[in-house]
């Protein structure tokens, strides 16, 4: 008696192929695409999927988490400070309060927890599916973006002429880290400028990259370490309430824009605000 139910070889082949079309077909035009799986573009996704938000989040890399899988320096600590332990309460991670205000919990408890909360809430996920660039519409307003398999990179160049395809959406969020990659395809046209990440001020960093959140440019909202680059802030190195809470803000901007309705009227350009005052 065999121990599992029949299903020939053209029977998964099939299943593969339907499960994968009729995602990508029913995600084709979208509401929110969100380039870039690591802590800020999960929880971005998490939180716009809980509000019922149709959300695809575009990742170059099989895997996801980008870089919450390790603390600083290979090691697989993560550290949060007060009050994104409120965060990891909520995904179901445990963790430990290290000293006042600073709490520890281990990289991949927090990750996969993170990403088991993202899909769960109902987000989509396309992985090594590589951002390529943006569609744009009337006023150089951001539409969508072009994508390609990862893969394609790596091809030859003599073999390399794949088209990408693209995805519409009413806004995308920037969440791909240093590089803020959305902005950079944006910047390389004149449209849009980066600034460059500042150095490293943790006690800064923070609370200027959770504040800076929100829309850079028409119809791209930048989220996490793409904020700093963006704006010219100071980077906060291995920890990642800031990551956590920059997704957070950044679904709630995405929540303001899409019950407006209509793309915002005027962009400033992109420029610092001042920073916080801490001491
Ligand atoms: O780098 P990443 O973790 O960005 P984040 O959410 O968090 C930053 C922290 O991990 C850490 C830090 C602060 O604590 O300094 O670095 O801002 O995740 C970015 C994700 O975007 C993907 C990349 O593979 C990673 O998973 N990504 C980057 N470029 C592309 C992309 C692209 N062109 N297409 C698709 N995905």
């Amino acid at each position: 008696m065999p121990i599992f139910g029949p299903a020939s070889e053209a029977e998964v082949t099939r299943a593969i192929l339907q499960g994968f079309t009729k995602d990508l077909e029913r995600y084709a035009d979208t509401e929110v695409i969100i380039v870039g799986g690591g802590p800020s573009g999960l929880m971005a996704a998490r939180d716009l999927a809980k509000h019922g938000v149709e959300v695809v989040v575009i990742e170059r890399n099989n895997y996801l988490g980008g870089g919450f899988w390790i603390g600083g320096y290979l090691m697989n600590t993560i550290t949060v400070r007060a009050p994104a332990q409120k965060v990891l309460e909520e995904i179901g991670c445990p963790y430990e309060e290290f000293s006042k205000s600073l709490f520890v919990t281990p990289g991949p408890h927090a990750c996969s927890k993170l990403i088991a909360a993202a899909c769960d809430a109902g987000a989509k996920i396309q992985n090594m599916t590589s951002f390529e660039d943006v569609v744009i519409r009337e006023d150089n307003r951001v539409g969508g973006v072009v994508i390609n398999w990862t893969p394609v990179q790596a091809l030859p160049h003599e073999i390399t002429c794949v088209d990408p395809i693209a995805l519409e959406c009413d806004l995308v969020i920037d969440a791909t880290g240093h590089d803020a990659y959305v902005i950079q395809t944006l910047e390389r046209r004149g449209l849009a400028k980066r600034i460059g990440e500042g150095g490293m001020w943790i006690e800064r960093s923070e609370d200027a990259v959770v504040e800076h959140t929100g829309i850079a440019y028409p119809g791209v909202i930048v989220a996490g370490m793409a904020v700093c680059s963006t704006f010219g802030l100071p980077r906060m190195g291995p920890t990642f309430g800031g990551m956590l809470l920059s997704g957070q803000r950044a679904a709630e901007e995405a929540l303001k824009f899409l019950k407006k309705g209509v793309p915002p009227a005027k962009v400033a350009e992109p420029k610092p605000k001042a920073l916080p005052r801490r001491r």
